[in-house]
């Protein structure tokens, strides 16, 4: 009756269904027992209540029995639980990025996947990165979430176990497009997975360049891509020197995209948006990038044809 999608689904279903049993017999007993009772010692057959006092047995037993229950729901869900955070050393290791809104891969020797394409019976360790806000990485086939924090450094691992496509989540509320943040995790076999990692080009390195830097501590690339493609804000490849459409208090006007655009849309983001984007999507960074930072941000566009 067990899926095998995941080494965890039988641990996991397994304290779910005890605790959705015990909580099915609960149900039906308390409820068949109230009625039997509203009826026994409805006024009609039982017009004098009676006083009862003190049974050292009942009191007994219904401490024992609930306190068994529940720590049987402990073990259990312990039993399931403990081997999610016991990854095997030789796992296979894929970070996974978790950002507004998309979820991204990224394979040893610096190669990117839009999908988490895996061999089946193979141990993963998903290293959980989070360049903005707070993520969930869920995956209900799985029986997996763990939450994808900024600035710490969160993994999750299991053991594929059934070739098929599979949902990813993200479960916690990340901004606008959150529901919008899906996933797809593909089981496949290993001559399948060892064609299509061989096939996907490498990423050059990321620039040294201190302006990138600058950009890369504050999360900027997050949403503002320096490839060109298109992401929650505009794209920085090529924006310097160019005129812009921007929206200012309302009413359309063009805009040299300069050191002095640059700086005002670091300090007052919201001032002039660039015409098709959402306002209100970035906040100032006036106390976090310093003037200096904004200049070698500036001159790091300049580099971006
Ligand atoms: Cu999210």
């Amino acid at each position: 009756m067990f899926s095998n999608a995941s080494n965890f689904v039988h641990g996991v279903d397994n304290a779910f269904l005890f605790i959705l049993g015990v909580s099915l017999f609960f149900l039906v007993a308390l409820t068949a027992l109230m009625i039997y009772f509203v009826i026994r010692y409805s006024r009609k057959r039982h017009p004098h209540a009676v006083q009862i006092k003190d049974n050292t047995a009942l009191e007994i037993t219904w401490i024992t029995i609930p306190m068994i229950l529940v720590l049987i729901m402990f073990y259990m869900g312990w039993e399931g639980f403990l081997p999610m955070r016991q990854a095997p050393k030789d796992a296979m290791r894929v970070v996974a990025i978790g950002k507004m809104w998309k979820w991204e891969f990224q394979y040893p020797g610096n190669k990117f996947a839009d999908t988490l394409l895996l061999p089946i019976n193979k141990p993963v360790k998903i290293d959980l990165f989070s360049p903005d806000v707070l993520h969930g990485f869920s995956v209900p086939s799985f029986r997996i979430k763990e939450d994808v924090v900024p600035g710490k450094n969160n993994y999750s691992w299991f053991i594929p176990g059934e070739i098929g496509e599979y949902d990813l989540f993200c479960t916690v509320y990340c901004g606008v497009s959150h529901s919008y943040m899906h996933g797809i995790i593909k089981i496949v076999k290993q001559e399948d997975y060892d064609k299509w990692i061989a096939a996907i080009p490498v990423r050059k390195a990321l620039p040294s360049n201190n302006g990138f830097k600058v950009l890369e501590k504050n999360g900027c690339v997050a949403c503002h891509s320096i490839d060109g493609s298109k992401s929650v804000g505009p794209t920085f490849k090529g924006i310097y020197g160019t005129s812009v459409d921007v929206t200012i208090d309302g009413k359309p006007q063009k805009v040299t995209v300069d050191d002095k655009y640059i700086k005002s849309s670091i300090y007052d983001p919201n001032k002039e948006v660039v015409t098709g984007y959402v306002p209100g999507m970035m906040k100032s960074y006036k106390d976090i990038i310093k003037e200096n930072e904004v200049k070698e941000i500036s001159d790091y566009l300049k580099t971006l044809k």
